[in-house]
């Protein structure tokens, strides 16, 4: 892959260094248009472990006309053939596995555990679910005297944050290729290895040449030009609000189509009758996953007055035992280390009361975070209503279901949210009057089938499931 490798001694186990100089477009691995690099930087010691290109316009281009020739093709490939791809690609991650979660412990600093079952784990579970979708989908639908064709909306340009640095990838390019698109990824800068673990496997699993492209880069030069690049039918994006608006402003003007999956301030809503240890243990846990670098997030615990210290201690104590270097990995970066150390200063600065963690606890060396714990939080405090993409947590407490579910409705986020009560039906209850896409009823468990995507300002579109193959179809229907 032009990559020249040599061993670096850092502060954490030994990560060979590697410079790449490639990218992959139209079915192989070539060098960049231009010299410019990204480092790539383990967050857990501070170490560069990698360069790769910081592609630009040329290159986005190379990659959009790869896409562009191969579509024809693509599109016209029985989803039989196409899904026999993807079982070959999700056989393909699978068999990386160890190698997928290792980088991403590298490059995102995951712990081990979590960087192989989640990181690592989850897209087999995905790209497996669109290998059977693709199969058994209905790609032509009889509706009264009209044929009804879904066919692919074009060449993707997907656009990826580093949080989940795999899962984001599949979660767009899995469905992207079962509905017969082709696509171009410009995956974050903080996380590129992965992605060129996956461009490996695209390659192992036998797709045609161009169908899938990858070009490493930096947001506002490779991101923006495959946004705006007019061979691009179909912008999908992951990331911040702010991005998300300027790449909606630009799928507008042009008139594509966009997905937008946003930032979120999700709700876990323990109702009276609810077991409150469980609650809270698994809240916390919840927001402690990947150092609280997940947009679904259940950052904000609503408890009822009557059990509200008994709530605030319980989350304390469950805080304490994530230990920063063991159980929690660092933040990706030292841009988001400060980002929720400003948060979590001006939590204290508006009111809130500290019971874990905070901006003073001590911390090894790397991006740390301290798991911390807000009590006294108000609906109107900036950490109640911001995305701070850390480990913390707000506890905020209600006096009755009403007040509850003003408080969960009240941000301008709607991507997710948790409930628990006494039995699966008051909380689905619940449940469905929280104005947001996804809740977790008692705990819930994962569903690759699920749509996953954001009401308000979290987003436009879906992923995931039948939902998340729609995004990239569009219909024409044949009346008789
Ligand atoms: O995101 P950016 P950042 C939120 C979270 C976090 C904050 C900032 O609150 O603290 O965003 O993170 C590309 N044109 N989320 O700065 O910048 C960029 O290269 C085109 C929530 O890392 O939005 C990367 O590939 N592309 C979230 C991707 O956008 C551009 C996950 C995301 O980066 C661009 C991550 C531009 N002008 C952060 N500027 C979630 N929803 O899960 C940047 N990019």
């Amino acid at each position: 892959h032009g990559g020249t490798a040599e061993a670096v001694n850092g502060a954490g186990p030994a990560v060979e260094y590697t410079s790449y100089d490639t990218l992959y477009i139209d079915g192989a691995w070539r060098p960049a248009a231009g010299a410019d690099a990204i480092a790539v930087v383990n967050p857990a010691d501070e170490q560069v472990i990698a360069h790769v290109p910081a592609g630009g316009a040329e290159d986005v281009d190379a990659a959009v006309r790869a896409a562009r020739a191969a579509l024809p093709g693509w599109a016209a490939t029985a989803p039989a053939e196409r899904a026999a791809r993807l079982t070959a690609l999700r056989d393909a991650l699978a068999a990386r596995q160890d190698e997928i979660a290792a980088t991403v412990t590298a490059e995102l600093g995951a712990p081990p555990a979590l960087a192989h079952a989640v990181h690592a784990g989850m897209p087999v579970v995905v790209a497996g679910s669109y290998a059977e979708l693709a199969a058994a989908f209905p790609f032509e639908e009889k509706t009264g005297n009209s044929t009804v064709l879904l066919e692919p909306v074009g060449v993707v340009g997907a656009i990826t944050p580093w949080n989940y640095p795999l899962h984001q990838v599949v979660a767009k390019v899995a469905p992207a290729l079962a509905a017969g698109c082709t696509v171009v990824l410009k995956p974050a800068e903080d996380t590129p290895l992965t992605a060129r673990h996956f461009a490996d496997a695209v390659h192992e699993a036998g797709l045609p040449a161009g169908v899938f492209n990858l070009v490493t880069g930096l947001g506002p030069v490779a991101g923006q030009a495959l946004a705006e690049h007019p061979g691009v039918d179909m912008v999908s994006f992951t990331g911040s609000t702010a991005v998300g608006r300027k790449i909606g402003a630009i799928a507008g003007a042009a008139v594509k189509r966009c997905a937008l999956e946003l930032g979120g301030k999700s709700a876990n809503v323990i109702l009276p009758g609810a077991d409150l240890a469980r609650a809270v243990s698994v809240g916390v846990a919840n927001v402690m996953a990947n150092s609280g670098q997940t947009c679904s997030a259940w950052t904000r615990m609503l408890v009822h007055r009557d059990r509200y210290e008994e709530a605030v201690a319980l989350a304390a104590e469950a805080a304490a035992r994530y230990v920063p270097g063991e159980r929690i990995g660092p933040l990706v970066s030292a841009a988001q280390r400060e980002r929720v150390r400003t948060y979590i200063e001006r939590g204290i600065a508006e009111g809130a009361r500290l019971v874990a963690g905070g901006p003073d606890a001590p911390l090894p060396a790397g991006y740390y975070v301290s798991p911390t714990v807000f009590a006294d939080v108000t609906p109107g405090m900036t950490i109640a209503q911001e995305e701070i993409f850390g480990p913390v947590v707000s506890i905020l407490g209600y006096e009755d279901e009403d007040d509850a579910l003003r408080i969960a409705n009240g941000t301008v986020y709607g991507l997710a949210g948790a409930v628990w009560a006494e039995d699966d039906e008051t909380a689905a209850a619940f449940g469905r009057r929280m104005d947001t896409g996804q809740v977790d009823v008692n705990g819930g468990r994962f569903n690759p089938l699920a749509p996953f995507g954001g009401w308000k300002q979290s987003g436009v579109g879906r992923e995931l499931g039948v939902h998340g193959l729609a995004e990239y179809l569009q219909t024409k229907s044949l009346q008789f």
